[in-house]
């Protein structure tokens, strides 16, 4: 049998940020309540997990990257909404977003996910925050602990 690194799902005492946008609050305030019912039923005590609102995904970097380089978190969770309009938009929220994300969690070595709708419709988002495609904020809610424990086991093999 090769050594399986494998992140399990287990959380307790860990400390965790929710970045959570404005725009298209209908879509967020699912995704956010997703993310936090996940925390919970995990065994994340209420005062262990911070929620930070920003106005648009297009904010949603900054703060995520300041709390990522905090030391007082194990990870911080991306939630938002981008839906396409009728001009490009969107286009120059959704990539440089997604990228500066993940530069926060590989800058700052502490896990960052990304929580966030990218949908060409307000129907495509809403199947996506709880109706028949899932919920995005269970999704990084969970990528969250198990990137956690994955580097947990990781450096428990000294890498
Ligand atoms: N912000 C979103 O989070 N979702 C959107 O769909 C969106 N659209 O389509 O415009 C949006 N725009 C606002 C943007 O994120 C910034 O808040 C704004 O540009 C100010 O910097």
């Amino acid at each position: 049998m090769p050594n399986l690194l494998d992140g399990n799902l287990l959380a307790g005492d860990i400390h965790v940020a929710i970045v959570v946008s404005r725009f298209n609050d209908l879509v967020t305030d699912r995704l956010l309540a997703g993310a936090i019912d996940t925390f919970r039923r995990h065994g994340v005590s209420d005062n262990r997990i911070t929620v930070v609102r920003v106005p648009g995904a297009f904010e949603i970097p900054l703060p995520a990257k300041r709390l990522a380089e905090s030391g007082k978190f194990n990870a911080v969770v991306c939630l938002g909404a981008v839906i396409q309009g009728e001009t490009s938009h969107h286009e120059y929220i959704n990539h440089p977003m997604a990228s500066a994300i993940m530069q926060a969690s590989l800058s700052s070595g502490v896990p960052v996910t990304f929580g966030v709708l990218t949908c060409s419709s307000m129907e495509q988002a809403l199947d996506r925050a709880g109706g028949k495609a899932g919920n995005k904020g269970i999704e990084a809610s969970l990528a969250a602990i198990e990137t956690i424990n994955l580097l947990a086991q990781m450096k428990s093999h000294g890498i």
